[in-house]
C-alpha cells in the first residue's frame, strides 16, 4: 500500500481541505492540537485507560492491544506468526495451532479484528481476526488474550473480507480477495480462462453461543471478483449481509488498469438467513475441501489440529432471492452499515462521492424487480437510483471507511486526500474534516460498527508517517492517531506508533473487557499429560533417544535443577510447569544453544520446548522472566554426554540426587 509520496497527496489535501491544513508541516504537532489535548490523553500513572483498542499488526501477523487515550501499548497477542517473546508457535503445546492444509505456516497477513456481539453491540467476549495470506480465521479469547482457535478456510485465495460477525456472532463471515478455482477442481488451467474457471466463495463459519467454537458451516459459490470488505446487517437488516466487489471487470493482469475500467462496481448483498434455510432444507453440495482446524485447550494447554475434509457449498446462482447486487461507483472499498441498520455507506476508493444506500428501497427495489440486468443470467443487479438514500458529495479523495459514533454521525477515511470527513447520517452533509498523516486507511470508533456506538474517539490509522517520528533508517514505523470526537469538531490529540501496518482496530469500553479477566490458571484443573503439581512428581525419564524432563517452577527455582545423562542426538522435551497460584508471575525458561525460542510459562500452565543437544559438554538453563528478587539464582545445568556413551540418567535439586 505504499504507494504514495506525502508530498503528492499534500498538494491534494490542500486542494480539498482548503485552509484545515495551514500550519500543520510534516514534523510539527498538526493544526488541531493545544495544550488541552496533553490533558485528554494524559492518564495519571497507576490509572486505567478508558478503552481498549485491538489493532492488527498488518504484515507483523499479530494483534496489539493498546489503551486509550494514553496509546499505550498493553499487550501483542501472538495469532498467525510466532513469537519467540512468548513461545507461541515454538512450544510443542501452541506449535498445532499454525498448522494449515499447506503445512506448518508460521506468518500471516492480519488485517481485520472483529469483536463478538450480541444483539448487535459488542459483548468483550471473543475478538475475531484474519489471515488474508493462507485463508484462516482466528478467535482470541478476551479472558487470557490468547488465540483459542483458527480455521483454515478451503476455496478461497486472500481472506481479505473477513472475519465480520452477524448481529448475534451466529455467524463470522469471510470472503475471497483473489478468485481462483476451487480447490477440489483441476486447478491446472490457463490463467485467461479465469472467467470460465475461477470462482469466489463466500464462508459461514457458525460459532457456538457458549464456548466460541467455530465450524465451517457452508459456502456460497459467488462470481469471481475480487471481494474486499463486508459488514452485516442489524436491526431490520438483520438477515443480510454487505460486500463490496471491484474487479468486476474479472481482470487476471495488471489489475492497477485493468480492474478500474468501469464506472461502477457492486455491493454484494446475500441474504444470509434464506442461505441458511437452503442448507437446512439439504440443498447444499457436499464438496470435498481439506483444511485445518486447530483449537487450543485451556485444561490441557495445548493445541490440537484436525484436518476437515469437506465442504457444503451453494452455487447462488441457482438459488433466486439469494444474492443481488447494488452498483456502486468505483472499485468500492469498505462497507459500513449505521447504527440503525438502514444505511449501507460503501466507498468508492475511485469515485468522487459517497453513496449511501437504503435498506428499506433495496427491499422495495427487489419487491418491484428494479433490475439493471443481471450477473451470469441470473443474479439481479438492482437500479442504482431505485436503492440510493443518497450521496454525500465532494468528500475528499479516495474514500475507504467509514463508522459511526453516538450522535447521529459518520466519519470517513480519505486515503488519497490524507484526512477525516464528518458528515451527518440523517441529511448527508459534511460537518467537518481533519488532515491525517499520512494515508489513513480505516478508522475506529468505540463500538463505532455496532447498534451501540460509545463514541468519543475516533483511532485513525496511518499507512506513511514520513517526518512524523525520530526517523529509524529506511523502515518507518506506522502510526495511530487519535481524534477527539466529542465536540461538534475533531481535535487531534495524540499519534503513536504502532506494530507492522495497523491495517484495522476495533475499539470498546475498558469495563466489557476488565470484568472477565483471567488472573492465573489453577493449577488442579490442568490436565495436560506432562504436567506435575509438586515438585515431588518432578522426574526425568528416558526412551530410547527420547528423554522427557518433567520440570516446575517456583520462586526461585527450576526443578529439577541439575540433569544428567542426556546425550549427543537426543530428543529432549522440557515440560515446564509454573507451580505460581497468584496474579503477574509467568517464569521463563531458555536453553544455551537451543534452535527454538523461550517458554514464558503462565501460572498454573504447563508448556514444552523441545530441544536437540548437539554436542558434549554442560548446558545451563534459566528463568527468563525477571520473577523475584532470587530471579539470577532460578538456573541449572544439563550434563550433555556423547552418543553412546554410558551415564546414567540422573536429576536433583538441592542435596537429594535420584536416579531413574
Ligand atoms: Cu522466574
Amino acid at each position: 500500500m505504499k504507494i504514495l509520496n506525502y508530498k503528492l497527496i499534500l498538494p491534494a489535501a490542500a486542494f480539498l481541505a482548503g485552509s484545515a491544513l495551514t500550519g500543520c508541516k510534516p514534523g510539527q504537532g498538526g493544526a488541531n492540537t493545544d495544550a488541552d489535548a496533553a490533558k485528554k490523553v494524559y492518564v495519571a500513572p497507576g490509572k486505567y485507560d478508558e478503552v481498549y483498542t485491538f489493532m492488527s499488526g498488518g504484515f507483523s501477523g499479530q494483534v496489539a492491544a493498546y489503551g486509550i487515550p494514553s496509546g499505550r501499548l498493553l499487550k501483542v497477542i501472538p495469532v498467525f506468526s510466532q513469537n519467540p517473546e512468548n513461545g507461541w508457535g515454538y512450544s510443542e503445546e501452541t506449535k498445532p495451532m499454525l498448522n494449515t492444509s499447506h503445512g506448518f505456516v508460521a506468518w500471516d497477513d492480519s488485517h481485520h479484528p472483529e469483536l463478538s456481539k450480541t444483539n448487535g453491540e459488542d459483548d468483550g467476549r471473543w475478538l475475531f481476526i484474519n489471515g488474508n495470506n493462507t485463508p484462516r480465521i482466528a478467535r482470541i479469547n478476551l479472558s487470557t488474550f490468547k488465540t483459542d482457535e483458527i480455521l483454515e478456510l478451503p476455496n478461497i485465495g486472500g481472506n481479505h473480507a473477513s472475519p465480520f460477525c452477524t448481529e448475534n456472532t451466529e455467524y463470522v463471515v469471510g470472503n475471497t480477495r483473489f478468485s481462483e478455482p476451487l480447490d477440489n477442481a483441476a486447478g491446472d488451467v490457463p490463467i485467461d480462462s479465469y472467467k470460465k474457471n475461477f470462482k469466489g466463495a463466500v464462508s459461514f463459519v457458525k460459532v457456538d453461543k457458549e464456548s466460541g467454537a467455530m465450524k465451517l458451516a457452508f459456502q456460497l459459490i459467488v462470481p469471481p471478483f475480487n471481494y474486499d470488505l463486508a459488514h452485516a446487517g442489524k436491526g431490520p437488516s438483520h438477515d443480510w449481509m454487505f460486500f463490496t466487489c471491484y474487479n468486476t471487470e474479472q481482470a487476471h493482469t495488471l489489475l492497477e488498469v485493468n480492474a478500474s475500467q468501469r464506472d461502477k462496481d457492486f455491493v454484494m448483498a446475500i441474504n444470509w438467513k434464506k442461505a441458511e434455510e437452503l442448507i437446512a432444507q439439504g440443498k447444499g453440495t457436499k464438496t470435498p475441501a481439506k483444511y485445518a482446524h486447530n483449537v487450543y485447550n485451556e485444561k490441557t494447554h495445548s493445541a490440537t489440529s484436525v484436518m476437515e475434509n469437506e465442504t457444503q457449498t451453494l452455487d447462488v446462482t441457482k438459488f433466486p432471492g439469494l444474492v443481488y447486487y447494488m452498483p456502486c461507483p468505483k472499485s468500492p472499498h469498505g462497507v459500513d452499515v449505521s447504527p440503525d441498520g438502514e444505511s449501507i455507506v460503501a466507498s468508492g476508493k475511485l469515485a468522487a462521492v459517497i453513496p449511501v444506500f437504503s435498506y428499506k428501497k433495496m427491499l422495495d427495489a427487489i419487491d418491484k424487480k428494479q433490475y439493471d440486468g443481471t450477473i451470469d443470467g441470473a443474479l439481479p443487479v438492482l437500479k442504482y437510483e431505485a436503492v440510493l438514500r443518497g450521496e454525500v458529495k465532494k468528500p475528499g479523495l479516495g474514500p475507504l471507511h467509514t463508522e459511526f459514533d453516538d450522535k447521529g454521525f459518520a466519519y470517513t477515511t480519505m486515503f488519497v486526500s490524507s484526512e477525516v470527513v464528518k458528515w451527518k447520517v440523517d441529511n448527508l452533509e459534511i460537518i467537518d474534516r481533519s488532515p491525517a498523516f499520512y494515508s489513513p486507511g480505516h478508522l475506529s470508533i468505540p463500538g463505532g460498527d455496532s447498534k451501540k456506538p460509545y463514541g468519543k474517539y475516533v483511532i485513525v490509522m496511518d499507512k506513511i508517517t514520513k517526518d512524523r517520528y525520530l526517523p529509524t533508517g529506511p523502515e518507518l514505523c506506522q502510526a495511530a492517531q487519535l481524534f477527539d470526537i466529542s465536540g461538534n469538531k475533531m481535535k487531534l490529540l495524540l499519534d503513536f506508533p504502532t506494530i507492522g501496518e495497523p491495517h484495522y482496530a476495533q475499539s470498546i469500553p475498558a469495563e466489557k473487557i476488565v470484568k472477565n479477566q483471567v488472573k492465573f490458571f489453577k493449577l488442579a484443573e490442568n490436565t495436560n499429560p506432562y504436567a506435575v503439581k509438586s515438585e515431588k512428581e518432578t522426574k526425568v525419564v528416558r526412551n530410547g533417544k527420547r528423554v522427557d524432563v518433567y520440570m516446575t517452577a517456583m520462586r526461585s527455582h527450576l526443578a529439577p535443577d541439575n540433569i544428567e545423562g542426556i546425550k549427543v542426538g537426543d530428543e529432549v522435551y522440557i515440560h515446564v510447569t509454573n507451580l505460581e497460584q497468584d496474579w503477574d508471575v509467568p517464569h521463563g525458561f531458555a536453553i544455551k544453544g537451543a534452535n527454538n525460542a523461550e517458554l514464558l510459562i503462565m501460572p498454573g500452565e504447563t508448556t514444552t520446548l523441545k530441544w536437540n543437544p548437539y554436542q558434549q559438554g554442560i548446558v545451563p538453563f534459566y528463568c527468563t522472566d525477571f520473577c523475584s528478587a532470587l530471579h539470577q539464582e532460578m538456573q541449572g545445568y544439563f550434563r550433555v554426554s556423547p552418543a553412546g556413551s554410558n551415564v546414567p540418567i540422573k536429576f536433583s535439586i538441592g542435596v537429594n540426587p535420584v536416579t531413574q
